[in-house]
């Protein structure tokens, strides 16, 4: 076996999970059905369910059908158009990184965050006084010494990983140099700001999370996991081995996991090192965990006779595979992930709107779905890059002046794009045994954006409508020269090339918490009301990734005539496992195939395909989808 690769345990890392999310995006709305128990409807699946309902016997992926018999009163809500659970998302993600130091802050999917606040623990620990460690105060502010909270800094808060023994507190701390102490007592003060963090979320938000504390994105992420829902656990040292033959924190931790389990290691991966370790094909009926006779553990794998960074490139590497990729998935075996918590935009690269059809090939009706698509691009653009203006330079408005402000001068671009992209992906002609290819590429044209698109006062529709005449319809002829016989399965509209507006700075310590949020409640709010107003998109957003491919069963693209909309972004909409090794099970057909000027810019999915349509899935989509095969329409 290989030497485990070296750590470096430098950051302090809080993965955040929120508690059933999309069930608590409906409580927050209505806190009356907080005590009702409450499932989440996507066709006719349950996405998710309350903690009252999952007593009851609701749970996530469970059939509408098996819901309503183990839980004749459960109140069942549809969870179709994904407009409130992104805008929650959103809202909560700056609320969270409006504590955190810097900008390393970061969205995975839409109900997990990674916080890196190292810089923050780092900080405290430096003032923390051995004499009167009961009575700390943790601050918060660099600048303002009241802003923050009082804390014991003798013990732990919350569970720890190991648990500590019955009634004991955790761990006091010892002036001592060794660097497992020092470690432990960075993780210490980590564990009351996790606490702290999720009480203003509960108090302020009205949600809870559970959430992970380590140092780094993999062990927080796996810590997060171990006690849900509503708590947080601490990943304790030593997190390197001492004596020989002694096992670190980590690796006891990580060991025990299924393989499947470890975030970066996809499905396809863990399939690979399961076979290899059983000696045989494991089944690949259930999607996420395997069968109880296939389960292989991280221990199996990592103590496999002759493991290291040569035998897993051999087991995984082949074409398509990164050059790295034994020694990446050798560092995860033993609990080693250097990848860093990105570091947050205040604006995203692309925004790019799209939807798929059965049948798409007249003009008339490309035209009627671009203007549709133009002005959900447009309300996106609104709500994602601009802001409030300050309102210091509101004060600084003669008085007389300050009503005419209240409107549309008030809201500022943050970032204006300068590329406006439409990509079309042309169903593949019929092979002449009547079968398709699954695989046709994207196509896609580039071009300027007109300047009015950025009129704040003009109307999203007339904009749309503008927009379609002025610049998507002569790009569209331009990929399509032939008036008809091409039939479309999918269309995109995007902008890219974002050039931050001037004078729009990054914030960081020290900045006014509470100003910065009510700022962005604020623009949320101002178009969140235009943005429902809209007809409801209806959205599954695993009949999204199928919809782009064939065959598509009758309701699925009854869907897609209903024009579901989504938007992309890579870490927005699409949950990358881990993000460590996003690339490796980026499957063929998802690879952005761009014959544009802005190629560079391609969307990390990590995605399988479907055994049974061919469809190119998301991972953690992969489950109901499967699920979505086996209930009848
Ligand atoms: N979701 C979905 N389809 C899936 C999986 C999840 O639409 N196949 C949605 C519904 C969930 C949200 O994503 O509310 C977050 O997924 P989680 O797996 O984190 O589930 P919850 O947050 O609902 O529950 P938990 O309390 O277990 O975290
Ligand atoms: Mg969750
Ligand atoms: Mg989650």
């Amino acid at each position: 076996m290989a030497a485990p690769p070296p750590r470096n345990d430098g950051r302090i890392i809080i993965h955040f999970d929120y508690d059933c999310f999309y069930a608590s995006v409906f409580e927050a709305e209505n806190p009356v059905l907080k005590s009702l128990p409450l499932a989440v409807q996507q066709k006719q699946i349950v996405v998710t369910a309350n903690y009252e309902g999952r007593r009851r016997g609701l749970r996530k992926l469970q059939l509408i059908s098996e819901a309503k018999k183990v839980c004749p009163d459960a109140v069942i809500l549809l969870g179709e158009d994904l407009t409130k659970f992104r805008d929650a998302s959103k809202a909560l993600y700056s609320f969270l990184k409006s504590f955190v130091w810097g900008d390393r802050v970061e969205k995975l999917g839409f109900d997990e965050v990674y916080l890196d606040v190292t810089e923050m623990i780092e900080y405290n620990v430096e003032l923390l006084n051995s004499h009167n460690l009961a009575n700390s105060f943790f601050y918060l502010n660099k600048l303002d010494p009241t802003i923050g909270f009082a804390y014991d800094a003798t013990t732990f808060c919350g569970p720890t990983y190991p648990p500590s023994p019955d009634g004991q507190p955790e761990a006091t701390i010892t002036p001592s140099s060794s660097s497992s102490d020092a470690l432990r007592v960075r993780l210490l003060v980590a564990s009351h700001l996790a606490h702290y963090l999720r009480d203003q979320l509960e108090q302020q938000k009205g949600y809870t999370a559970t959430v992970g504390v380590s140092t780094s994105k993999l062990l927080s992420k796996l810590a997060g996991s171990v006690h849900k829902p509503n708590n947080q656990t601490t990943l304790l040292p030593p997190y390197t081995a001492g004596q020989p033959g002694e096992e670190s924190n980590v690796t006891r931790f990580l060991d025990a996991h299924d393989i499947g389990k470890v975030p970066g290691i996809g499905f396809k991966l863990a399939q690979k090192l399961r076979a290899h370790v059983l000696g045989r094909e494991p089944n690949s009926e259930t999607y996420h965990a395997a069968t109880p006779g296939d389960k292989v553990t991280v221990r199996q794998v990592r103590l496999f006779p002759g493991m290291g960074p040569p035998l897993l490139d051999k087991i995984l590497g082949g074409p398509g595979s990164p050059r790295d990729i034994g020694v990446k998935v050798w560092g995860l075996l033993n609990g080693v992930d250097s990848s860093e918590v990105s570091q947050a935009r205040a604006t995203p690269t692309q925004i790019s709107i799209e939807d798929s059809y059965g049948r798409l090939d007249s003009i008339d009706a490309v035209r009627k779905e671009l203007v549709t698509l133009a002005g959900s691009l447009i309300r996106r653009m609104r709500t994602d890059l601009t802001e409030e203006e300050e309102e210091d330079t509101k004060d600084s408005i003669p008085a007389d002046e300050r009503k005419e402000s209240r409107s549309v001068s008030r809201i500022r671009w943050l970032a204006r794009p300068r590329t406006l992209r439409l990509s079309t992906r042309p169903r593949p002609p019929a092979n002449p045994d009547g079968s398709r290819s699954h695989s046709s590429n994207r196509i896609s044209r580039s071009a300027p954006i007109p300047p009015f698109i950025f009129n704040l006062g003009d109307s999203v529709d007339a904009l749309a409508e503008r927009l379609v005449q002025h610049s998507l319809m002569s790009m569209f002829r331009k990929l399509h020269p032939e008036k008809s016989g091409w039939n479309l399965r999918l269309l995109n509209v995007a902008v890219t090339n974002m050039v931050e507006s001037a004078g729009e700075q990054k914030q960081s310590s020290g900045r006014d918490i509470e100003k910065m949020f009510r700022k962005q409640e604020a623009v949320l709010r101002d178009w969140k009301s235009s943005s429902e107003s809209e007809p409801a998109p209806s959205q599954l957003d695993f009949h999204h990734y199928q919809s782009s491919h064939e065959p598509r069963s009758g309701l699925s693209s009854k869907l897609a005539a209903q024009t579901p909309l989504s938007y992309e972004s890579p870490a927005e909409d699409y949950q990358t496992a881990g993000s460590t090794l996003c690339e490796l099970a980026q499957d063929d057909d998802d690879v952005w195939e761009e014959i544009s000027d802005d190629a560079g810019e391609e969307e990390a999915i990590l995605s399988d395909t479907c055994k049974l349509c061919g469809a190119s899935i998301p991972h953690f989509a992969m489950e109901a989808h499967e699920l979505y095969h086996r209930v009848p329409d």
